[in-house]
Formats: structure tokens, sequence, C-alpha cells
């Protein structure tokens, strides 16, 4: 199987040093696979097979390469159990390649990555991870009218811009701000609330959300501070915030910063309830918080996995092969299968033909019966939030 990565310098350059590498780099890989390699639905040298080719991107490097490689993984895992069914696409055996690009968790480079992904005919894409990298690379699928799926990144914003080739196979934070903002001041009754948002397009998006339910809820907001996704000392912000005296804290960004985070909230003495969406639910997370994890509330989007259709399966099969889930591999699973699906019932791996088979997908996956609505979101959306318990996330409740 051939799978692509594209891996850049992370540490001793500046940012701007790696960045400048990282966009030669994807440059150069465009020029050699343009000279070097057929794409696409190019024909196999086997003419009973249709060579399809699935992009991924996401943070292959970085501060959220676990979480890029556990999504990879789960994409990956898709492919092998479709290379292994021998489906019919077109009169022929479908034979899919993953081919995967490494973002960084930066919307420049995940713009230059998107046109990589075009350039090289993929036949649909899945993700991107995050929501600040989904955004701007949608625009570029949607100009060429490659379908996307992202299993991961919540903001609202993406299913919102009259694209017909974008879907999302997880719920938005339209439903997960929600659901936590109602879950903070009904069920944790907390009556002084602060907020932190980390100003990417998911942590800002989020943190609006539940704001908006809090408020709805009854509760009270006392404050709302601002870091960024590459900071690590959160001393200054978290002063401010003790001196609030807050009884729950919710952190809108990701788990490596909400490790962090707790680590210093609780060094300050600092009682409040933590509590984060998505971002935070990881095994990273735990590992990285320690005994500091205890207590900690946050949501993810979808069931609990011993509740999901297959997710018993899924993570047995998975954890044999790769090791732990992190957090979204079996949505990248049901992603790939997703958009196998509709080219199935298309009878081709055309984007532009097999697309309005996505409208009409209702695929039993491991996560959930997927359908989707008229946006290109889940018609059914259920968020789950869980606590950290002995080392644990145990769920505590599922607001369909
Ligand atoms: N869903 C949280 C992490 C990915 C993102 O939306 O940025």
């Amino acid at each position: 199987m051939h799978t692509q990565n594209a891996i850049f310098p992370k540490n001793a350059l500046s940012l701007t040093l790696a960045r400048t590498m990282a966009i030669a780099a994807i440059a150069s890989l465009s020029l050699l696979s343009a000279c070097s390699k057929p794409s696409g639905t190019a024909a196999s040298s086997d003419t009973n097979t249709i060579e399809i080719n699935i992009g991924h991107a996401g943070p292959l490097t970085g501060p959220q390469a676990h979480l890029g490689k556990d999504d990879e993984n789960g994409a990956r895992m898709a492919i092998d159990d479709l290379n292994a069914q021998k489906i019919a696409i077109g009169g022929k055996t479908a034979h899919f390649t993953l081919v995967s690009m490494d973002d960084q968790a930066d919307a420049r480079v995940a713009t230059t990555v998107a046109q990589q992904l075009v350039d090289e005919q993929v036949n649909g894409v899945i993700g991107h991870m995050n929501s600040s990298t989904t955004l701007p690379a949608s625009r570029i699928y949607n100009q060429n009218g490659i379908v996307e799926i992202t299993p991961s990144a919540t903001n609202p914003t993406y299913t919102q811009q009259g694209f017909t080739n974008a879907f999302r196979v997880m719920p938005n934070d339209v439903q997960q701000g929600k659901a936590l903002g109602q879950f903070a001041v009904q069920e944790l009754k907390a009556k002084r609330i602060a907020v932190i948002d980390d100003k990417t397009a998911y942590g800002a998006g989020i943190a609006a959300e539940f704001e908006k339910a809090v408020k709805a809820s009854g509760g009270t907001l006392i404050g709302h501070e601002y870091t960024t996704d590459k900071e690590t000392d959160f001393n200054a912000i978290l002063t401010r915030i003790k001196g609030m005296n807050p009884d729950l804290l919710f952190f809108a960004g990701m788990d490596g910063q909400g490790a962090a985070m707790i680590q210093q909230v609780r060094n300050l003495g600092i009682k409040a309830q933590f509590m984060g969406g998505d971002g935070i639910h990881t095994a990273e997370f735990m590992k990285l918080a320690g005994a500091a994890a205890d207590g900690v509330v946050a949501s993810l989007p979808g069931l609990p996995i011993e509740q999901m259709p297959k997710g018993t399966d899924f993570k047995a099969r998975f954890e044999k092969k790769y090791g732990v889930i992190q957090l979204y591999a079996p949505y990248y699973y049901d992603g790939v299968m997703v958009m196998a699906d509709a080219m199935k019932r298309a009878n081709s791996a055309d984007p532009k033909v097999y697309v309005k088979q996505m409208a009409t997908t209702n695929w039993p996956g491991v996560t959930s019966t997927i359908t989707f609505d008229t946006k290109g979101d889940l018609k059914i959306a259920p968020i789950t939030v869980y606590k950290v318990q002995q080392g644990q996330w145990i769920s505590l409740k599922t607001v369909q």
C-alpha cells in the first residue's frame, strides 16, 4: 500500500522558518508527484482494478501529532477493511490507498496541503482534524469539487458555508457547547463560571456556544480570559481567574494545554471544577495531567464507545493493531466507510458523481447510523459528558 506522509521540521527552527520549509517541501512533493505518478482514478496496470486515493490531512507532527496519528490509523483501518472486501465500483475491483498529509494544525500549511491533495486528484478527503485548518481547506476542496468529510472539526461554520461537498460525521459545537453549558449549571450547580479560550476556530466557537447555554440556563459568567494554542504558561491569566473566585472554570482548547493548565490551576490553589470539550477528552490528557486530572469533566460528541453500535468490536480490533484510542479514530474509520459507500452506490469514484449519493447516506457505522441533514451535519447528534475518576473517563450523561 502506498501511503504518502509529508513530515516537516519542528524543533530548533523558528516557526517562520519551519513553515517556509514546510511549504517548500510540499511544493517539491507536488512537482515530484506531477512528474512521476498517476493519481486519482488513474487506470491500474491491472485492468480489472480501479485505484482510488483517499486524502487524509491532520497534524502528524507537533503537539497534536498523537491525535493526527490516531485519526490516520482510524482511516487506515477502514482502507484495509475495504481492500479486504474487494468491493466493485464501475465494474472493477476497487483498491483504496490513503494519501496522508501533515497540516501541522496550521491554517496556512493546511491550505497548501489541500491544494496538494487537489493536485494529486484524490477521490475524496477525510479531515482536516482541526476547525482552524478545516475551514480554510474546505474552500479549496469546494472550488475543486472534492468531497470532504471531517470526522473531528466541530466548528459549526464548516457546514454553514453552503458547500454541497462538505460533510461531518461528528456532532458539532452548537450541540456540544449547549450540552456542556446546561450540564455546568443544571447538573454541576455551578453559580460563578469563568471561561478561557485558545482563540482558535474551535476554542472561540465552543466557548461562545457554552456561554450562550450557561446564560440560557440561568448561570452567571464572571470572566473570560484568552490564551493561544501555543502557550504553556497560564499563570498570569489563572491568577486573574483566581481573583474572580469561580466555582467552575471552562477551558476551550486542546489536551496538551488543558493538562498543563489543570496542573497550574491546582498549584495556584484554585478549587473550581475544571471542565472542557472534546479537545481534552483524550488518553494523552490523562497521562500528561496525572493526579490533577481527577474530577475533570469533559464532553465528547457521540455515544460512549461501549454504547456505539460496533464500538466494542472496533476498540478491540483497533487497539490490537495500533494501541489505545486517543479520540477520533472510530469517526475517521466511519468517514472513510461513508465515502466508499457513496462511491459504491454511485458506481463511480468521481467526486462530482458520487457527491449526489453522499446526501442520501444511511450507513450503519461504528459510531452510529449515519444520515446527513441538508447542510451535511449528522441528523442524530448525541453528546456525552464524562468525568475523570481514578484515571478513567467515566460517562455521566448522554444528551440526545
Ligand atoms: N473538535 C475539537 C478538536 C478539533 C477542532 O474542532 O478543532
